[in-house]
């Protein structure tokens, strides 16, 4: 690996502090500054309103000011995880550093999504762990759905059964997300094991309005053929019979002819950090996507993941120029896969 020299690591400071002390001064600049309590109270169940500010910014102080936006300065944005009681420490571990390395600049909200198996006293003991950090952070009980058509007693499962919670977890993140965030403008997906490793120095939340993007992705990466079984054949299928952005998108770059499916890897987005556009992913055009998907069971049956159809969802229906964004400006790391990604 390059080392870096001296002067590269002092002029990447002086770049650095510019950029926080430009934030500071636009920040103090701005209108409302508002005086600053963390919230524990609203460490609730509910989705209402935004945090506030926690402390007065102190020119004076500039390099010892912990966090910098105000209210009116964040967009309605959320960030959210789906958690596992067995990760417990993960979580924690992927809260500190989301805090240290974005929330303690950009103050959003936390939402920590758990189903009927997060047991009380673990969640307990997670909120007081997260009652001492200055976010707010809440939390959401949520109740799993099978698609309407699909029976687990007679439903055959043809690939990885009995992880059915795996299963109902990729359907919340292909589906029912968007429903449950419907308050919000935007969430920004985090998982148990995602690791934000350096300082996010701007508002991610903010480019994606001024720029009208609607998707936000890290990495893209190929799934496995035999759990993405039928899915390229059926996203063929209803490009072909509905009105879609395919052909702007090059979707068939990505779809090769049938004799070369069996062996051909679907592309999927590394969706384990993502940012999406919410009412984007609840408009008509890509709610019955989503049902048609979820006629055909595989998500159950096979294993179909939110990855992959993300990928695929992106390419039918989001103009891929305009809308969707690379967004790899920090060190990221995904633990179960053992990968670390540096800056881009
Ligand atoms: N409540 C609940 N959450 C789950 C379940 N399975 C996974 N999750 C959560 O969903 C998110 C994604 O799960 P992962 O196991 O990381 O899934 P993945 O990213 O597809 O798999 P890897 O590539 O191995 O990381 C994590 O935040 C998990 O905590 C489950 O059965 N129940
Ligand atoms: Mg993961």
């Amino acid at each position: 690996m390059k080392v870096p020299t001296k002067s590269f690591i002092i002029v990447a400071s002086i770049m650095f502090s510019a950029t926080l002390l430009y934030n500071v001064m636009n920040i103090s600049h701005g209108e409302s500054q508002e005086a600053i309590q963390v919230d524990k109270k609203s460490n609730m169940y509910s989705n209402s309103s935004l945090p506030v500010v926690y402390e007065q910014f102190n020119a004076a102080q500039a390099d010892k000011v912990t966090f910098i936006s105000t209210k009116s300065d964040l967009s309605k944005a959320a960030v959210t995880y789906l958690i596992h009681e067995k990760e417990e420490e993960r979580v924690k571990e992927s809260l500190t550093l989301l805090y240290k390395n974005f929330l303690e600049m950009f103050p959003y909200p936390v939402i920590l999504f758990y189903d009927e198996s997060y047991s009380d006293e673990a969640l307990q003991r997670l909120q007081k762990f997260t009652d001492t950090l200055p976010v707010r952070v809440m939390f959401r009980r949520i109740d799993f759905k099978f698609p309407s058509n699909f029976n687990p007693e007679v439903d055959k499962e043809v690939i990885w059964p009995g992880v059915i919670g795996y299963k109902l977890m990729i359907r919340f993140w292909f589906y029912e997300v968007f429903n449950l965030m419907s308050n919000y403008d935007f969430y920004m997906r985090m998982d148990t094991d995602s690791f934000i490793h350096s300082k996010i120095t701007y508002d991610p939340f903010k480019v994606m309005e001024k720029k009208g993007y609607t998707y936000a992705y890290r990495y893209i990466t190929e799934d496995a053929s035999p759990v993405c079984e039928g899915m390229l054949d059926f996203i063929d299928k209803y490009a072909k019979e509905h009105d879609t952005l395919a052909s702007v998108n090059n979707l068939y770059s990505f779809i090769p002819a049938p004799e070369k499916r069996r062996d051909y890897l679907p592309q999927m987005f590394y969706n384990n950090f993502e940012i999406a556009k919410i009412d984007r992913f609840l408009s008509k055009d890509i709610l019955e996507f989503k049902n048609e998907v979820d006629k055909t069971k595989r998500i159950f049956t096979h294993r179909w993941g939110d990855a992959p159809l993300r990928f695929y969802e992106s390419k039918l229906f989001l103009d891929w120029k305009r809308e969707v964004w690379h967004f790899c400006d920090f060190v990221y790391e995904h633990r179960n896969h053992k990968l670390t990604f540096q800056k881009c």
